[in-house]
């Protein structure tokens, strides 16, 4: 078992990413500690352990299915696409180098027969990659069926199918992924299969840390607190993240509840009188509501060990834990989503009986909590050196968690205290909730009172969606995605992007919208720079190392599947604690598939959770008939 020196010292750059995601570079401040955060963590770094340890090669690009003819560098010089597939009417783009051919033919990928010709667009340069492409459209082939395609001068495509079915697996794999990062519970090999493992930080004697006493619950105070998912690659469980985690997941039940009704798991709550997903998100609101101090509402930021686990699996890592600090943006996000759990579970009266309204009072005490507490940021301890997600600006928060109190309570207080009109829509992220409180509106604006602004919330939609979808359209990748989104966790950023455009398409109907959306799924799942799938377990080249301590730990070869890797970040802040160079310094390009790359190959729920969405968006709307 690594020693305690082996700390990894990915949340020492979590301290960074709270800056980068939030837009802002990493400040002076947060620089000049990382050396004296990191100077305890031994010569690993964000490695616990030599690379030579893992059980694959430490091979950037190499991939057991590659059809790349050189393994030499990452693959420019490839058709990049979609590797998962396409359902039938969906628009079906894919980008091809720059080579003298205009034409593109689609072939059968058994018998090689060419099922159709398509002009290429002419080269342009899509800026993050510094890359000159041309697109290939084939939208208009709805045949299902497995394909390649083939330009002259160019080695051929992945092979990809087209059919109805083809994100059925990966709909159930990134939910199911929030399953293999329960806490608390063992996984069985029935529902785990090869990833089955024991149980891990059973958290039913958690103490109050210092930092969070209060005159009922004074320090040292032993409190239970099971049950939650595990953040990212690390064992601790953060209230703020899982705020934004959680919501994604429940909008997805609220806005394509069919998909889930049906859906099979393999957990253990399957073939109970739940949908499985809900199943999954009660794993963690089961957790959060034990993190709210019942003496006055308000909400741990953090439940935590004092440093981070070396690279082992959950049953080894057994440090005391504590719950850290009430902090305002923790009372806001779990104000937030627990009205909007409220609104879900109402309908699993039955089932849950009280669930429904013990989440809404949760949700009110913590409101007012927050409301006589509203400037009470997270303030790191001396003693505890995980990640912080500390956050100084609480307008989002407090116009979310206003949002969906009104939806769920209809009392126009929250809407006043939304100030609407103050508040511009986004693309989300855990530091920046504005945007989820517009995606509820729009999803529920049938429903409101005769207060809410219909207009506004029409236009802040579309205001932000026309802005990405043109970026879209301008792009020689066809992708939304710009240089200045190439923050740590960029796949996540695409993926929220993906989730505005579903909005725009809901709202409006406007295919243009829903064409867009794909793209950002086409994105993540290859048709980027890397032309690497970045999920766990999908494509044809795909994600193989994530920095996640059960993959890593585990001693199986494959990764747990259905994890969305971080993505390509430029900044590499991981670089001095990786045995081995990122392959590239070219912003989208920027990605090392290594265990030790915490800054471009982590994993994390809020990055996860809207993978689940986007898939299921797809699914849900493309037309069933081309
Ligand atoms: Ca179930
Ligand atoms: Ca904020
Ligand atoms: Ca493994």
């Amino acid at each position: 078992m690594p020693v305690a020196k082996t700390v990894a010292c990915w949340r020492t750059c979590l301290f960074v990413k709270a800056y980068s995601l939030l837009s802002k570079p990493c400040s002076i401040f947060s620089l000049a500690l990382l050396p004296l955060l990191v100077a305890g963590c031994g010569s690993g770094g964000g490695t616990a352990k030599p690379v030579t340890g893992s059980s694959s090669t430490s091979s950037v690009v190499s991939s057991p299915a590659s059809s790349a003819a050189s393994s030499s560098v990452v693959n420019l010089g490839l058709i990049k696409l979609n590797q998962v597939g396409f359902l039938p009417a969906a628009s079906k783009l894919a980008v091809v180098p720059e080579v003298a051919a205009t034409a593109f033919q689609l072939l059968d990928s058994d018998t090689h027969r060419v099922v159709y010709s398509g002009e290429l667009t002419s080269a342009a340069n899509w800026v993050p990659a510094q890359e000159r492409v041309k697109l290939a459209d084939f939208s208009g082939i709805t045949e299902p069926g497995i394909y390649q395609l083939r330009v002259e001068g160019v080695e051929d495509s992945h092979s990809f199918p087209i059919g109805t079915e083809v994100y059925r697996d990966l709909a159930a794999a990134s939910i199911k992924a929030f399953y293999y990062n329960r806490a608390g519970t063992a996984l069985l090999s029935q529902h785990a299969g090869i990833y089955a493992r024991q149980a891990g930080h059973p958290d039913t004697q958690v103490y109050v840390h210092g930092s969070a006493a209060s005159q009922a619950r004074p320090e040292g105070t032993v409190i239970s607190s099971p049950k939650g998912w595990y953040d990212a690659g690390d064992y601790n469980k953060y209230i703020v993240n899982s705020g934004i985690s959680t919501y994604t997941l429940l909008a997805a039940y609220e806005h394509f509840p069919l998909l889930f009704n049906e859906q099979n798991l393999n957990i253990p709550e399957s073939n109970d009188d739940m949908p499985d997903l809900l199943d999954e998100i009660l794993w963690n609101l089961e957790w959060m509501l034990t993190m709210q101090d019942p003496h006055d509402g308000g909400v741990y930021h953090k439940l935590t060990n004092k440093n981070f686990d070396g690279t082992v699996m959950p049953h080894q890592a057994t440090s005391q834990r504590y719950v850290v600090q009430k902090t305002t943006a923790a009372a806001l996000d779990f104000a937030a989503v627990m009205a909007t759990a409220s609104r879900v579970f109402a309908a699993y009266e039955a089932q849950r009986p009280g669930l429904a309204a013990q989440m809404r009072e949760a949700a009110e005490s913590a409101w007012a909590w927050a409301q006589t507490n509203p400037a009470v940021f997270y303030v790191q301890p001396a003693d505890i050196r995980t990640g912080e997600y500390g956050d100084r600006s609480l307008a989002d928060e407090f116009a979310w968690a206003a949002a969906e109190l009104y939806i769920t309570t209809g009392d126009d207080s929250y809407y006043t205290a939304m100030n609407a009109a103050g508040t511009e829509n986004t693309v989300s992220s855990w530091g920046d909730v504005r945007g989820l409180a517009w995606i509820s509106l729009a999803h529920h604006r049938d429903n409101l009172t005769d207060l809410a602004d219909q207009d506004l919330i029409a236009s802040r939609v579309t205001g932000l969606a026309n802005s990405l979808h043109n970026t879209w359209q301008a792009s020689a990748y066809r992708v939304s995605m710009q240089t200045n989104h190439f923050v740590w966790g960029s796949n996540s950023v695409a993926l929220n992007q993906g989730i505005v455009l579903v909005q725009a398409y809901r709202l409006s109907g406007e295919r243009r919208y829903l064409d867009a959306a794909q793209s950002m799924l086409d994105y993540v799942l290859g048709r980027n720079a890397t032309n690497i799938a970045q999920v766990t377990g999908f494509g044809t080249r795909s994600t193989l190392h994530p920095h996640h301590r059960p993959s890593e730990a585990d001693g199986i070869e494959a990764p747990i599947p259905g994890f969305v890797a971080g993505g390509p970040n430029p900044g590499q802040q991981d670089r001095s604690d990786c045995p081995v160079s990122y392959p590239s310094a070219v912003t989208a390009r920027s990605y090392l598939d290594h265990y030790c790359s915490y800054a471009s190959n982590e994993i994390a729920i809020n990055w996860n959770a809207p993978l689940v969405y986007l898939v299921a968006a797809v699914q849900a709307l493309t037309p069933v008939n081309p």
